[in-house]
């Protein structure tokens, strides 16, 4: 079987793409924003940052490259253009499948969702009556498998001089796997990765191995099944959890920017410390959505605080059981 990463444009169609990224295990959206947009993303970041802070140093970004993390605490254009962009959440609401879907309806409001823990809840009223007991009922495949996403990690990945050799090839789920791997579960875990400048062969666009998210964990790659998400700026490339990827090596020495966005299912604890990356007073600059991207929001059962408005938890309002 062969694989590729298909192109396609903001106006293809939102099933169309989700389809080709569940099928190959990675899709590139091109010229979604504006190079403007992300020549403003990249001062805004820079505004904010020291070199020094900005200096990178580990086992995947090794010095010689610029890396920032809690990015929608230096950078509201990026919340708002990049991670919120409606395309890539059209795409998410079918993938990730959430009760709750973040993209915008035609008028310009969030749809309203099912919190599927209220479904959760209706049925066990039901049923506790008679039992007094709570049983829960299993959902069928239709169900969804979150009631909404959230952002993992927000950051800027800038590929220099430092990244000599390729990045090795990983899996991103490969964080909950110990945890999650004798389960069957749906797709809980989704990455972005924005062109902040032209990804090129040669400066270190993202390398995928299409298809490798149906692989045992133990195959290798082959040379040959390695494509690079090459794209002008303003581009997007999305892989899932299982999908094998990793950064190139930069021969030019004119460094590759890159914005990350990895969208999580509600009920998975965030790779980034959210609350603490975007501490309240950050929080609070944001949009409403951004504000509940970043985790600012729970669902009936989970993330919840006593009083606290579901939809924005810095708001008073009536959520909370306790
Ligand atoms: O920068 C890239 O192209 C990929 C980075 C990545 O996958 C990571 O750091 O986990
Ligand atoms: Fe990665």
């Amino acid at each position: 079987m062969s694989y590729e990463i298909e192109q396609f444009t903001g106006a293809s169609e939102a099933w169309d793409i989700a389809e080709s990224l569940t099928r190959n295990g990675g899709v590139i959206i091109r010229e979604l924003v504006s190079p403007e947009i992300m020549d403003q993303i990249y001062q805004q970041t820079l505004n904010g940052l020291t070199e020094k802070e900005l200096s990178s140093d580990s086992m995947l970004w090794p010095e010689g490259n610029r890396t920032t993390s809690a990015l929608p605490t230096h950078s509201s254009l990026y919340v708002e253009n990049l991670a919120l962009h409606n395309k890539v959440l059209e795409v998410m609401d079918l993938v990730l499948k959430p009760a709750c879907p973040m993209a915008l309806a035609a008028d310009g409001t969030s749809p309203a969702g099912t919190d599927i823990e209220e479904l959760g809840l209706m049925n066990v009223e039901e049923i506790s009556k008679e039992a007094g007991q709570i049983v829960f009922r299993s959902p069928d495949d239709s169900a969804p498998s979150c009631s909404y996403y959230k952002l993992g990690i927000g950051a800027m990945l800038e590929v220099g001089e430092g990244m000599k050799v390729p990045q090795p090839l990983h899996r991103e789920n490969a964080i909950y796997q110990p945890f999650v791997s004798r389960m069957h579960i749906p797709e809980f875990l989704v990455s972005t990765m924005w062109a902040g400048s032209d990804f090129t062969a040669e400066n270190g666009a993202t390398r995928v191995v299409p298809g490798s998210h149906e692989w045992p964990e133990e195959r290798i790659t082959k040379q040959e099944e390695v494509v690079q998400a090459t794209m002008p700026k303003g581009s997007v490339v999305l892989w899932l959890s299982r999908t094998l990827h990793g950064a190139a090596p930069n021969t030019i020495g004119t460094p590759r920017t890159g914005y990350f966005a990895s969208y999580v299912a509600n009920w998975l604890a965030s790779e980034e410390n959210q609350y603490i990356a975007v501490p309240p007073e950050a929080a609070a600059k944001l949009s409403d959505r951004g504000r509940q991207f970043v985790g600012y929001r729970s669902s009936s059962y989970l993330g919840w605080v006593k009083g606290r408005d579901q939809d924005d938890l810095l708001k008073p309002g009536t959520g909370g059981q306790i």
